[in-house]
C-alpha cells in the first residue's frame, strides 16, 4: 500500500515540529515547503538523519516549488508570520492574507484532493480566505485552533483537579481569539460534568473563572514568555491529531474551525465548533445545544471573526 503524503506549507517553528511528529508517528512521507528553501531542506535533512535513531521509515524532503506537494493527501498550512509580544493575532491579517492567496493557488494546482488544515493566524479568517483562494470543497478545508484551545483548557482543569489529562474532556468554541468560548458545562472528568465537580467541592466557581480566562489568553501567555514567536509544540500536536483522524478515518469528534451553513445561526462562516473528522474530511458539524449565556458569548466571538472576514474582503476585492 502506498504511503500517505503529508505536505507542510511553512517550515518554521510549527512546520518543523509537525515534520518531526509526522515522521516519528510514521504518518506518511513528508514534504516541507517554504519560501526559505534552505530552512525547508535543512529541517527535512535533519529529521531524516534522526530517523535511523528513532527507527521509522518516512521519507522527508524540503522544497520551495509547489510542484513538490503534488498528490499530497494532507496539507498543513503554517506559512506566514506569527505574532510578537504586544501584537494581537488580528495584526497579522494583512501580511498573512497575501500568503494565503499564494498557498491557496499552489494547493489548488498541485494537491486539489488534499485535506487541508490551516493554522496560520488570524485563524478563522485565514481558513475562510484559504478556502476561497483554493476553491477546494468546504469539507476538505478546516482550521486548527479548537483542539489547541481545548488542550490548554484540559491541561488547566487536570492540574486543578489533580487528575490525569487523559480523563479530562473539554472543549472551546468560537473564534480563535480572546472572545473564544470555553464551555464548562460540556467539560468533564471521566464523564462527570465540571458543575457537578464544583458541587462536590472539588473546586470553586471563582477558580473555574480563572481557568476560563487563562485559556482565553493561553496563546498570549506563551508569546509573552518566549519573547519571540508563538506556541509551536501544542499547535503541532493538535494538527497532527486532526490529520490522523482524516488519514485513519477515525471519526474523531474535535473542535475545529469548520464551514457553517446555517448551524448555530451562522452562514458561510468558518468558526470553531465540534465536528466529526473522518475519511470524508469534515463529515458532520455537531450542533450542540447552547444555553442563552453560551449562545451570547458565541455570537460575540463570531462577530469578531465577521469583522476580520470583512477586512479580508476590503483588502482583496477578489474575495468580496
Ligand atoms: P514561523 O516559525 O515564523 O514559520 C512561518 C514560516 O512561514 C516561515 O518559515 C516563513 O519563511 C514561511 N513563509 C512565509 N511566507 C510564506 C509563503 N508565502 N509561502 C511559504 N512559506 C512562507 O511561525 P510559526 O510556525 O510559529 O507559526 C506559523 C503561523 O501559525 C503563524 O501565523 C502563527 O500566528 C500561527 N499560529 C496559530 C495557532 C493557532 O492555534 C491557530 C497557534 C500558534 C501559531
Amino acid at each position: 500500500m502506498a504511503r500517505n503524503k503529508i505536505a507542510l506549507i511553512g517550515s518554521g517553528m510549527i512546520g518543523g515540529t509537525l515534520a518531526h511528529i509526522a515522521a516519528r508517528e510514521e504518518l506518511g512521507d513528508v514534504v516541507l515547503f517554504d519560501i526559505a528553501a534552505g530552512v525547508a531542506k535543512g529541517k527535512a535533512l535533519d529529521i531524516a538523519e534522526a530517523s535511523p535513531v528513532f527507527g521509522k521509515d518516512s521519507k522527508l524532503a524540503g522544497a520551495d516549488d509547489y510542484a513538490a506537494i503534488a498528490g499530497a493527501d494532507v496539507c498543513i498550512v503554517t506559512a506566514g508570520v506569527p505574532r510578537k509580544p504586544g501584537m494581537s493575532r488580528d495584526d497579522l491579517l494583512g501580511i498573512n492574507l497575501k500568503v494565503m492567496k499564494a498557498v491557496g493557488e499552489g494547493i489548488a494546482k498541485h494537491a486539489p484532493d488534499a485535506f487541508v488544515i490551516c493554522i496560520t493566524n488570524p485563524l478563522d479568517a485565514m481558513v475562510w480566505a484559504l478556502r476561497q483562494f483554493s476553491g477546494l470543497p468546504h469539507n476538505k478545508v478546516v482550521g486548527m485552533a479548537g483542539v489547541l484551545d481545548s488542550a490548554r483548557f484540559r491541561h488547566f482543569l487536570a492540574d486543578e483537579f489533580s487528575v490525569s489529562v487523559e480523563d479530562v474532556t473539554a472543549f472551546v468554541m468560537g473564534g480563535h481569539g480572546d472572545t473564544m468560548v470555553p464551555l464548562l458545562r460540556y467539560s468533564t472528568v471521566a464523564g462527570i460534568p465540571v458543575p457537578d465537580l464544583i458541587a462536590m467541592g472539588w473546586s470553586t466557581d471563582a477558580k473555574m473563572e480563572e481557568i476560563v480566562k487563562r485559556t482565553r489568553g493561553g496563546g498570549g501567555e506563551i508569546v509573552a514568555l518566549l519573547g519571540t514567536g508563538s506556541a509551536f509544540y501544542a499547535p503541532a500536536e493538535s494538527a497532527i491529531e486532526m490529520a490522523t483522524a482524516y488519514l485513519r478515518d477515525k471519526k474523531r469528534v474535535l473542535p475545529c474551525a469548520a464551514h457553517l451553513t446555517g448551524q448555530f445561526g451562522q452562514d458561510d462562516m468558518y468558526v470553531g465548533v465540534p465536528v466529526v473528522i473522518g475519511a470524508g474530511g469534515v463529515e458532520k458539524v455537531v450542533e450542540i445545544q447552547l444555553n442563552a449565556e453560551e449562545q451570547a458569548m458565541f455570537d460575540v466571538s463570531v462577530d469578531s471573526v465577521k469583522g476580520l472576514v470583512a477586512a479580508c474582503k476590503a483588502l482583496d476585492p477578489s474575495l468580496a
